[in-house]
């Protein structure tokens, strides 16, 4: 299987909002770092660099206005005078205007455009982030021409990127953009499963009014778990989307057994979808000694969710999410793809 890496991802280091202090970021560089040295470690494949693409690959995901929000927003914070990295710090909620407008100054801006304070922004966080979208493109575009599966070992991560704001680390929606390419370059219908802890809210906003992307995600019970306000069973989809959108929360503490009943519902209603691609929203939060997360799988259970993904028999671009016990996580995301391969 083919691996797409950039070692641009280095230009972006966050800070973390954690207890009352600010603290390091559990979305380091080194997470990517174990997984490259874990794909080569086990002869996956070959490791390409992305291609380029045009914003406007990102911009069918998400809205123009964001997309230029986010490769903007360093010039305009650095203009007020400040070096410190920009984090938002008030949002529209529920009691204000819906129809609120885009403030034109940049600590609006980043109220407007985030659904957190978890998605900071740095000098080098738009390099590092549109080549995290470039390695999901370069993936798709690999896939739609033929290969059975790639990998995109994407950092930052994407899924809660929803098509308007950032949050929860992620910027662009690599799965949402990767998925969306493959619909531009002829794909009918595509199905995106994420399996990362949280649930993947960014893809969900992004499809939920379209029955062309089958959007399933397994996470954490949104009551106890972040991001809280999404995730719930009865999110069906709406207009022509609605049914193709399927929750499937499980409680903390979550086992294999139980994990595995729940990865079976998902599994039926990808091949019921019958898509001409995969995208795996791929973290591996779901680990039992993940320091932010709250299931239990065990190192060999990621080679059973591989040979599950591969039993659907779909060409499949797997798009690297969260995953945060970095001593762990070479190991637990590329036994998915080796499962996956049929290899164990
Ligand atoms: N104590 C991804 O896995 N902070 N994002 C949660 C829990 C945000 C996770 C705090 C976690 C975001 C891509
Ligand atoms: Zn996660």
């Amino acid at each position: 299987m083919l691996t797409i890496y950039s070692s641009d991802h280095h230009l972006h280091l966050g800070v973390e909002l954690k207890d009352g202090v600010i603290s390091d970021s559990f979305e380091t560089p080194l997470r990517a770092e174990t997984v490259l040295a874990r794909v080569k470690a086990t002869g996956l494949g070959d490791v390409i660099s992305p291609t380029s693409f045009d914003r406007r690959c990102y911009a069918a995901a998400h809205s123009q206005q964001y997309v230029d929000f986010l490769a903007n927003a360093w010039d305009e914070w650095r203009a007020t005078g400040r070096t410190c990295q920009a984090l938002p710090l008030v949002w529209p909620v529920r009691a204000m205007p819906s129809n609120a407008l885009p403030p034109s100054f940049i600590d609006g801006k980043l109220g407007f455009y985030s659904m957190d304070a978890g998605a900071p922004i740095n000098a080098g966080t738009w390099a590092a982030v549109s080549s995290s979208a470039n390695s999901a493109l370069t993936g798709a575009d690999a896939v739609s021409n033929g290969a059975h599966a790639a990998f995109a070992l994407c950092r930052p991560p994407g899924h809660h990127a929803g098509r308007e704001y950032m949050g929860g680390y992620c910027y662009l929606n690599n799965a949402a953009i990767a998925a969306q390419h493959a619909i531009a370059q002829g794909a009918q219908r595509v199905a995106v499963i994420d399996v990362d802890f949280h649930h993947g809210n960014g893809t969900q906003d992004i499809f939920y009014d379209r029955s062309d992307v089958l959007f399933v995600s397994i996470h954490g019970e949104p009551s106890v778990s972040y991001p809280y306000f999404s995730g719930r069973a009865d999110e069906r989809g709406i207009g022509d989307g609605t049914g193709f959108n399927l929750n499937l929360p499980l409680p903390k503490g979550t086992l294999w057994s139980g994990y595995e009943a729940a990865l079976n519902r998902a599994c039926a209603a990808v091949a019921a979808h019958t898509p001409d691609m995969l995208v795996v929203s791929l973290g591996v939060d779901t680990f039992e000694h993940d320091p932010i997360s709250h299931f239990r799988l065990r190192t060999d259970d990621y080679l059973r969710l591989g040979e599950a993904l591969g039993r659907l028999q779909v060409p499949t671009l797997f798009v690297m999410e969260g995953g945060y016990m970095v001593d762990e996580i070479g190991i637990n995301a590329v036994n998915v793809l080796l499962g996956f391969e049929g290899r164990r």
